[in-house]
């Protein structure tokens, strides 16, 4: 058995059926810089429990599984460095060997399901690189999405891949691509791209009513809700495309590849637009957590 470490504040959720909301570790320890990371994992989870709902930040901590952080450990998590990035592959190995380490959205979604947790609000979502057609580099989130039931919520899969190709395989693997109140799939940074979007939705309530039928036909998997970053926030597809194209040639040149090459492009992308694309990161992860509450609130009331 394993034996998960709740916070007090979800074991107080459980207690009273309050509506949970997952929240990811990498992207505090591997997709933003320190102390920003910090501040916006704390916001990230103050804007869930605004909207109503509790978080519940997803971590592995000297071999424990835990959900929901403390502020404290929050903290110390953030402030770590050397801390492992933890996949579907590498989960078990991190309890058994009582390690430390921040789950992906991959990792985060099969914690969260054990957990009894729905849905989980994110930045973006990995997918198929640049190139994977030589060095096959797909994510593993992808595969997660396709098996496990929980429904995530992101601004789209980020300009750094293939978002053709990304699109394709989750056709392929039958995951319910939805974009929230507009018909193009969102670009991170960016609130459209040149793709429509397989499925449009505009209301949390709909997306619940999905997320629930899908379990009543015996479909694994969750769904993909891709929410675009708020149009006064975005950063505009032109102005980082070469910048994308840079960061992506420096990683090739550098032989980068594997699990640091996200984590690589992101750094880059931040240094080379002198901040804002953490700037955009933050707004986009803020708006995703609200969609999140408001989804969870509305399954919720079809649980009851
Ligand atoms: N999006 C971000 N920052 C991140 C990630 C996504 O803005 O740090 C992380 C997520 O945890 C995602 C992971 O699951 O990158 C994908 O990594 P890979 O491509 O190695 O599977
Ligand atoms: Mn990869």
């Amino acid at each position: 058995m394993i034996d998960l470490c709740y916070s007090d504040e979800v074991n107080a959720a459980r207690r009273d059926n309050t509506p949970v909301v997952a929240l990811e570790s990498t992207i505090i320890t591997h997709g933003m810089p320190y102390p920003q990371n910090i501040e916006v994992a704390a916001q990230v989870e103050q804007d869930i429990r605004d909207a109503g709902a509790v978080p519940a930040t997803i971590a592995v901590l000297k071999g424990r599984l835990h959900i929901g952080l403390d502020p404290d450990l929050l903290t110390a998590l953030g402030q770590a460095s050397n801390v492992a990035k933890l996949s579907r592959a590498d989960l078990a190995a991190c309890l058994a060997t009582g390690g430390t380490g921040a789950t992906t959205v991959a990792a985060t979604m099969i914690a969260a399901h054990h957990a009894g947790i729905k849905v989980f609000a994110t930045g973006g979502i990995g997918g198929v690189h640049k190139g994977a057609e030589t060095s096959f580099d797909i994510s593993a989130d992808l595969q997660e999405l396709a098996q496990t039931p929980v429904t995530v919520i992101a601004a789209g899969s980020k300009a750094i891949l293939d978002t053709a190709k990304t699109l394709e395989v989750l056709e392929t693997l039958g995951v319910p691509v939805i974009a929230f109140g507009q018909d193009t799939f969102p670009a991170f940074w960016s609130a459209t791209s040149q793709f429509t979007a397989p499925l449009r939705m505009d209301s949390a309530s709909i997306i619940a009513r999905t997320h629930m039928l899908r379990g009543a036909l015996g479909l694994p998997g969750g769904q993909l809700v891709a929410n675009p970053i708020p149009k006064n926030e975005e950063i505009a597809a032109e102005t980082l495309a070469p910048i994308i194209a840079q960061a992506q040639s420096e990683a090739d040149q550098r032989s980068i590849s594997g699990k640091s090459v996200t984590p690589f492009l992101l750094q880059r992308i931040f240094e080379l637009t002198d901040g804002r694309s953490l700037v955009a990161n933050i707004a986009l992860v803020r708006n995703n957590a609200r969609l999140a509450a408001n989804i969870a609130l509305e399954l919720g009331q079809l649980d009851s």
